[in-house]
């Protein structure tokens, strides 16, 4: 199986792919800016680093077939934070890519778009709508992707993740949840597909309830397989916060809300 570097190894996802990516017989380099918690799985090797340094990422890239980039800010956070671990880190990452020849997974997220109003359905290519620093980062690095593609040939998936959790908590989750299973068939489906070009993917789970189209799920090969349906009668009722429950990042876009009179519905078409 082919050897791969995972970004941000010791982060709750991290480790559920780090658990089931050795178990399926990839060779894993780990990497991390914090230490890993877990034991490292036999024949996989851990360093840590902050995905800011350049040569550290191209030194731990090298004799990957793959870059798992999971690493980085994971929520919303002052703009200089985000800058370096996001922006800086995700440059290095696809340089890193381009000078050993490997495609990157990267793990995007719902806050790339979370300015949509919630029930509409959404295609990869709808507009970008980021809803903080956080999101705006996951939008520049989907873009950095495509640069990356065009003009270098280097491959890629932005998985657009939802919520990303061992079970849905909340009402908005029986739309955007993505099971744990489902994020490693997803991540797999990546590694494994012979000609991965440059995809914008859907990562969620196949909620009865979800607002975005799968497309690009056929062309990689991801079939989910969970439904959040199945917890509707245990999660926790939407919230009494308009700017929450109007839009499809939840609580990112009423996250320091200071705009007077609500947006127009009708901004973009979707
Ligand atoms: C994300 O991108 C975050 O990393 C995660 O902590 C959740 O907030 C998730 O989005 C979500 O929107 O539920």
């Amino acid at each position: 199986m082919a050897n791969i570097l995972l970004t941000g190894a010791s982060g709750r996802l991290g480790r559920v792919l780090t658990v089931e990516l050795a178990k399926a017989g990839y060779g894993l380099g780990l990497s991390d800016i914090a230490p890993f918690p877990d034991t490292v799985p036999a024949g996989a090797r851990f360093e840590q680093a902050d995905v800011g340094d350049g040569a550290a990422m191209l030194r731990l890239a090298e004799g990957c077939a793959a870059i798992v980039h999971f690493g980085g800010i994971s929520n919303e956070q002052p703009a200089e934070a985000v800058l370096h671990a996001n922006l800086r880190g995700a440059n290095n990452v696809f340089e890193a890519a381009k000078a050993v020849g490997a495609r990157v997974v990267f793990a995007s997220s719902n806050h790339a778009i979370g300015f949509w109003d919630r029930g509409v359905m959404l295609d990869e290519d709808c507009h970008q709508r980021p809803d903080g620093y956080y999101g705006l980062s996951k939008a520049y690095t989907e873009l950095l992707g495509r640069m990356m593609f065009e003009k270098h040939g280097v491959e890629s998936a932005h998985l657009r993740i939802g919520s990303c959790e061992i079970e849905p908590t909340q009402t908005r989750h029986l739309s955007t949840w993505l099971s744990y299973g489902d994020l490693v068939r997803l991540v797999r489906a990546c590694l494994d597909t012979p000609t991965l070009g440059y995809e914008i993917v859907w990562g969620c789970s196949n909620n009865t309830r979800r607002w975005w189209r799968g497309a690009s799920w056929a062309r990689i090969g991801y079939s989910p397989e969970d439904d959040a349906e199945r917890w509707a009668d245990r999660v926790s009722p939407p919230t009494d916060d308009p700017i929450t429950e109007r839009y499809q990042g939840g609580s990112y876009p009423s996250d320091g809300y200071s705009r007077v009179t609500p947006g127009p519905k009708d901004v973009f078409p979707a």
